[in-house]
């Protein structure tokens, strides 16, 4: 499971994440060494299997695993069409499945020649062992199949020392399983139990050595985004949303873009003029998904430093997606672990283009709070989005009569290229402004002037916040979605 589809370089890796690698590393061998080598091993032929839980609407889809069919084949799996989902009110504590399910399963794995069975559920370390004697395969889960894809597309060694975290922390209460075969025979149980114990403490040094590193990351990071005097923008979304697509098109950043899983590991920021002297400072990363993985988003903590900390959040949703409401659901969930909550929100509907139901769009305005439809792949509806952003980031800058003499050239230019100059006018020897700036500019301003007793700054009366400056909730009354 580990053919990786992603080109060999990616030129637009992470110029943030990036950062943080050595000064002294060779950037040639250092990117040879953090692409991850795809192997000429053939496409393993997966099966997939899950568990539903009654009220589960996926169970009425067309193909109710499409979602775990699309992270296989992200993770480079020959994806088999037979599915196995097993809907009932609770899972087996052994197998998951019942018995009858799992005994049809494992003729399918013959039948097909499946090399691995991919599970849509989180599997205890004991189902997964029962599982695999039983269907006589290979037997994962999905957290594993997800880490299993973010270690193919890591590319910064702060990446791969996440997902190297989040690895070790699962796999550590499953080393039981690798040394059961030293346990056969009379008087061997001993060797076994030993070698768990050693594996056990070399696995756990090797999380706090890897903690260590990242601590020192996310404090490096932190400083890093503390510096930066200026309104911040953090693009979030499900994955494959057209986050990466979104930030080209208003930055022109480069960033790599593709129809997989999780294509963006990293994060990538970049100024972006969103109106007169107003530039925000825009951050793309990764991309989230229903059960994110907890380890994976923890370890994650340094790479998703710009989304805890921005001052507004641009959710991007594939509207053209029949389960977006679901996917925003599974957004907020994951922003909640990060304690993002509470931050405000504008939401991107992106694809218009693509939106084949003409109900979807209005459905999922009347669900969402503040939304605004774009195309991220012809240009639809940016000019507005801007223009909301501009609007977000000029509410948070104060409003101030500023009087100066007219002989202040440097303070003058410094006004008139930073701040959002409402009325400009001559009195004698004064200049007078009417002017919209940030704490930052009013700060630089001070700076400039050579004869600070002479600069006069008094605040202008506030406006009221524009409106849809909240975080949305999805709206209570039920409605059905349209059907595919
Ligand atoms: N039709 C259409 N396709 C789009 C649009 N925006 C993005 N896409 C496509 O959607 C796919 C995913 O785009 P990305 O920008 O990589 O998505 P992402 O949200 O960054 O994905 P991850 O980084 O994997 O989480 C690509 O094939 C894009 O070309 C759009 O507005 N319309
Ligand atoms: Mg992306």
């Amino acid at each position: 499971m580990s053919r990786s589809r992603r080109p060999a370089q990616d030129p637009a890796h992470d110029a943030d994440d990036a950062a943080d690698e050595p000064a002294h590393d060779d950037p040639a061998a250092r990117r040879d060494r953090h692409v991850p080598q795809a192997t000429a091993r053939p496409a393993e032929r997966a099966l997939l299997a899950a568990w539903l839980e009654q009220k589960d609407e996926r169970a009425l889809r067309d193909d109710p695993l499409e979602e775990l069919a699309a992270l296989a084949d992200t993770a480079g799996c020959e994806v088999l069409e037979q599915r196995t989902v097993q809907r009932r009110d609770r899972p087996d504590g052994a197998t998951l499945l019942g018995k009858g399910t799992v005994e049809r399963l494992g003729q399918l794995v013959k039948d097909e020649r499946a090399q691995v069975v991919i599970f849509d559920n989180d599997l205890a370390p004991a189902q997964r062992r029962n599982l695999e004697k039983a269907l006589e395969t290979k037997v994962i889960d999905r957290t594993e199949l997800i880490l299993d894809i973010f270690a193919q597309h890591a590319r910064t060694t702060q990446a791969r020392l996440q997902v190297e975290l989040a690895q070790l922390e699962y796999s550590l209460p499953r080393l039981r399983g690798l040394w059961t075969h030293l346990d056969t025979g009379v008087g061997r149980r001993a060797a076994g139990e030993k070698q768990i114990e050693v594996d056990k403490r070399l696995v756990r040094t090797r999380i706090q050595e890897i903690r260590r590193e990242l601590e020192q990351v996310r404090a490096r990071k932190e400083r890093q985004v503390a510096g930066r005097a200026a309104y911040t923008v953090a693009i979030v979304g499900y994955t494959n949303a057209g986050k990466s697509t979104l930030m080209n098109r208003l930055t022109e950043a480069g960033v790599y873009v593709a129809d997989q899983l999780f294509a963006t590991l990293d994060t990538r920021t970049k100024p972006w003029t969103v109106g007169p002297n107003r530039v925000v400072l825009l951050s793309d990363t990764v991309g989230f998904i229903r059960h994110l993985p907890h380890h994976l988003v923890e370890s994650f903590h340094a790479t998703l430093e710009e989304v805890v900390t921005a001052d507004l959040l641009l959710h991007v949703i594939d509207a053209s997606d029949p389960d977006a409401l679901a996917h925003v659901e599974a957004v907020r969930e994951v922003l909640g672990q990060l304690g993002a909550s509470d931050k405000p929100e504008l939401i991107a509907l992106n694809k218009v283009d693509r939106v084949a139901e003409p109900e979807l769009l209005p459905y999922l305005e009347r669900r969402l709070l503040r939304t605004l439809r774009v195309s991220a792949r012809t240009g639809e509806g940016i000019e507005a989005l801007r223009a909301a952003v501009n609007e977000q980031a000029a509410a948070r800058e104060g409003r101030w009569s500023i009087s100066l003499d007219v002989r202040e050239g440097a303070a003058i230019a410094w006004l008139d290229g930073r701040a959002e100059v409402l009325a400009r006018t001559l009195d004698g020897e004064r200049l007078r402004y009417d002017a919209r700036l940030s704490e930052q500019v009013l700060a630089g301003l001070h700076s400039k002037v050579r004869d600070r007793a002479g600069l006069e700054v008094t605040p202008l009366p506030p406006l009221p916040m524009p409106e849809g400056v909240t975080t949305p909730v999805v709206a209570p009354p039920p409605e059905p979605a349209p059907v595919r």
